[in-house]
């Protein structure tokens, strides 16, 4: 059975930020800095600096790239895949495959005993100095094998110090190992929360396993909630940072998570991560073998939208592996396999780590002043619609620059561009244009489909054929800004296409939607090769 018919109504929802206090009563205060993102804000997730949220805060999430939008450009995270085991069966999940809740489905991680995993975090420290959290986020649920993960974060502890310690769950366990999370210094939990009503928990989860047994339908669903919001509220009142995920499912929970927005932020959430469904019938998952369909770009971006205002959004989640290294947008998994962990020398000396981070916070500060700085200069009086939104597509490999060339991005950065603002608003990922030297004529509408709701992409350098293409599909191409930190390229470029309205040399015409790529998506490497 094919679904056809999109259920969120994108015209609601666009009413944007007005949207939540509409449809709900939304709480003054929320917990993390739930209160500081306020109207018309970018969220912590996005952007909020040490001057938006109290100083114990601020050093949680300030190198921690999940829980900050501006760290990710600069920072790196890894997971160990030392959880196996899952205590409840979601719609979207086959078990053959890394859990869903936190990873991108049909792909699957080397497992790992807690030993390796340690001697694995330990060697790619030593490589990657800016590397700062170690997140257990599967291949199952993290709490489902409580033995494993906290055996690999007490161990880790010991060695590496200075890392942070994240994990990710389903929530069903969660209430009976907060102590245990206080115990290790665990600072940050995600917990996938996709309803607030079991009713429509019913139509996502079968089953759980519960009091050694399998409870089914609405009781199900009742129990996991009722664990979720306890496990939630238990870990906001120690001072544990949590960050929701929620999986937008067309038809079933789109606009219910509003509510669920509203009912973590009432609970203290710092951040809630709204990811869109992939679903095909390759990946043998009951909904992708029902047809059940993911949300488009702008069917995400409009129920992100309609959540302003409540528990601040994160926009810049890859859906990670359960066993992912890198930046997030880059995997090194590849490069950390056991076998070539065995050949490497592995010296873990913290204050180098130490010394290369404070030139990564150096660095970072340039982007930020850089960042401020167009943002002061951008509010000109030119006579065009003061209210003007357009998105842009950024090709970067990172250190907040627009620094890669069109053909070798296998994701573009989304930035939502008005007068005196430069949001990030998501990414889209593509298939590689450049094979070995070649442009591949093939990859180029698949691209287009991804940032087709974009006014122009911005790239280091770009060819004549996908330049041609991209303006013949009204996306323009710019490589004028190229090596520049990407707000202020952003907003150059935005003062630029109003100056050309104004002059009456374009006519300002809105776009179409966007395709979010479905399909597994296992590593950067392999995508390439
Ligand atoms: Fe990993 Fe998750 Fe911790 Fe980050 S990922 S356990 S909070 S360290 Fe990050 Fe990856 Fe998105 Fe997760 S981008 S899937 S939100
Ligand atoms: Fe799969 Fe994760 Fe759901 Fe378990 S919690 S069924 S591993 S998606």
């Amino acid at each position: 059975m094919s679904q056809a018919t999109a259920f969120v109504n994108i015209a609601d929802l666009r009413k944007g930020r007005q949207a939540l206090s509409e449809v709900v009563d939304v709480p003054e205060t929320g917990g993390g800095c739930g209160t500081s993102g306020g109207e018309g804000k970018a969220s912590c997730g996005t952007s909020a600096g040490p001057d938006d949220m109290p100083a114990e805060i601020w050093n949680k999430v300030k190198n921690h790239p999940c829980y900050s939008e501006e760290a990710h450009h600069h920072y790196a995270r890894m997971h160990v895949a030392v959880a196996p085991a899952c205590n409840i069966q979601c719609n979207y999940c086959n078990r053959k495959y890394d859990c869903s809740n936190e990873s991108r489905p049909g792909v699957v991680s080397q497992k790992l005993t807690p030993e390796q995993a340690v001697k694995k975090v330990v060697a790619v420290a030593s490589e990657i100095p800016q590397m700062t959290v170690l997140g257990i986020a599967g291949p199952g649920d993290a709490l489902a094998n409580p033995k494993k993960t906290f055996d690999t974060f007490r161990m880790l502890q010991e060695q590496a110090p200075d890392i942070k310690l994240c994990l990710s769950t389903n929530g069903l366990a969660l209430p009976a190992l907060v102590d245990e999370i206080c115990k290790y210094n665990i600072d940050h939990v995600t917990i996938t929360i996709n309803m607030v009503d079991p009713e429509v928990g019913a139509k996502i989860y079968p089953w759980i396993f519960w009091d050694h047994k399998r409870v089914t339908g609405v009781e199900a669903a009742r129990i996991l909630h009722e664990n979720q919001m306890l496990g939630l509220e238990m870990l906001t009142a120690r001072g544990v940072l949590t960050k929701i995920n929620s999986v937008l499912i067309p038809g079933i929970n789109d606009e219910h998570l509003i509510e669920v927005n509203r009912e973590v932020k009432k609970r203290g959430a710092f951040l809630h991560n709204i990811m869109p469904l992939i679903s095909e019938a390759e990946h043998g998952t009951v909904f992708g073998l029902t047809g059940q369909r993911g949300p488009s770009a702008q069917e995400l971006k409009a129920v992100q939208d309609a959540c302003m205002g409540g528990a601040n959004l994160m926009r810049h989640c890859r859906q990670c592996r359960a066993d992912a290294v890198g930046l997030l947008g880059e995997d090194r998994s590849e490069e950390f396999t056991l076998d070539k962990i065995e050949e490497m020398e592995v010296v873990y000396d913290l204050d180098k780590r130490r010394s290369y981070q404070d030139k990564v916070e150096t660095e970072r500060q340039a982007q930020h002043a850089a960042k401020l700085a167009a943002l002061a200069s951008s509010n000109t009086d030119d006579g065009v619609d003061p209210g003007m939104k357009v998105l842009v597509a950024v090709a970067t490999e990172g250190h907040g620059k627009v620094n890669l060339h069109f053909g070798h991005a296998t994701e573009f950065q989304i930035f939502e561009v008005s007068q005196g603002e430069a949001l990030f608003v998501g990414h889209r990922r593509v298939d590689l244009y450049c094979q070995g030297g070649y442009g591949e004529e093939e990859a180029l509408p698949s691209v287009v489909n991804a940032i087709n709701d974009c006014h122009a992409v911005l790239v280091s350098k770009i060819g004549a054929c996908p330049r041609d293409e991209l303006s013949a599909a009204g996306i323009e191409p710019v490589d004028e800004y190229a090596h520049e930190f990407i707000e202020k390229a952003a907003l150059s470029w935005f003062g630029r296409y109003r100056e050309r309205i104004a002059s009456g040399a374009i006519t300002h015409q809105p776009r179409g939607d966007a395709r979010i790529r479905q399909g597994a998506y296992t590593s950067g490497a392999e995508h390439a090769a």
